[in-house]
């Protein structure tokens, strides 16, 4: 039966239809504004996905229509429909083209997380502190000093978020850099992230971890590198013993075993 399917026809059916919803999908700027060196990289991953998600739509409903226009049953046709009995060629074609589609963007998204997650020399390190319903985050120094519900970095420069979760699971997440990490009791979670744009932005924990987590936000600030220096010279406090306590008994994780994730 197949063979007489006009083959060609649909296919031309199906590339017009992906390059019309590839263009529509791909004017909508779905993660807002970009300011780490990641998120370029993980939108034009999103962009790659939309065009094949686009072309998968698009296949399938040129085949449902034609099949439901060409085989429509006549009025007062009672009888059954023709038996079949599998199909080589078409099972083939739907077992080999998925599994090149997902192949592909696994080992496209692996190049890009490997990118994305690349160490620096001279990265600089930032303890995160979550517990229901705020953040605290650790200036590592000889100070050791601790700031509540604000957080500073300097621009350009690679940060390593060292996360310590001190109740539940939450997950750090500035929409404008993209990256989210889980943080979990008992493990330290890592996250490598480069803001490259000055501006003020809005840390959003993205696990759902009780009642209060709609309201567990914190201000996050990029700023050059001297008003950064001198920001942390200001603060006072330090990081309370209990914190402390905290990372000394994680467990030391390594960024890649723990995935991005949360609800
Ligand atoms: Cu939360």
């Amino acid at each position: 039966m197949i063979g007489r399917l006009p083959i060609a026809k649909m296919l031309a059916a199906t590339a017009t239809l992906t390059v019309v919803i590839s263009v529509v999908m791909l004017q909508v700027s779905w993660n807002g504004q970009q300011a780490s060196t990641a998120a370029p990289k993980i939108d034009e991953l999103l962009d790659v996905l939309v065009v094949l998600s686009s072309f998968v739509f698009s296949l399938v409903v040129v085949m449902l229509f034609y099949a439901l226009w060409k085989f429509k049953a006549k009025p007062g046709d009672e009888s059954d429909g023709e038996p079949i009995h599998g199909n080589t060629r078409l099972e083939v074609a739907w077992t080999l083209i998925p599994t090149i589609i997902v192949l592909f963007c696994a080992g496209y998204s692996w190049v890009v997380l490997d990118d994305i997650e690349a160490k620096e020399k001279d990265s600089l390190r930032v303890d995160v502190f979550s517990q229901q319903f705020a953040w605290s985050f650790g200036y590592p120094g000889k100070d050791n000093v601790w700031s509540q519900g604000e957080l500073h970095v300097p621009v350009d420069r690679q940060v390593e978020f060292k996360m310590h979760a001190q109740d539940v699971i939450h997950s750090f997440w500035v929409p404008e850099w993209r990256i989210k990490k889980d943080n979990v009791p008992g493990i330290t979670t890592t996250a490598a992230i480069t803001p490259d744009k000055v501006g003020t932005y809005q840390l959003i924990c993205t696990e759902l971890c009780g009642f209060g987590h709609s309201t567990m936000r914190a201000k996050v600030v990029v700023e050059p590198p001297k008003d950064f220096r001198r920001w942390v010279a200001g603060l006072n406090d330090r990081v309370p013993p209990s914190l402390l306590e905290s990372i000394s008994e994680d467990a030391e994780v390594d960024t890649q075993q723990v995935g991005a994730g949360g609800a």
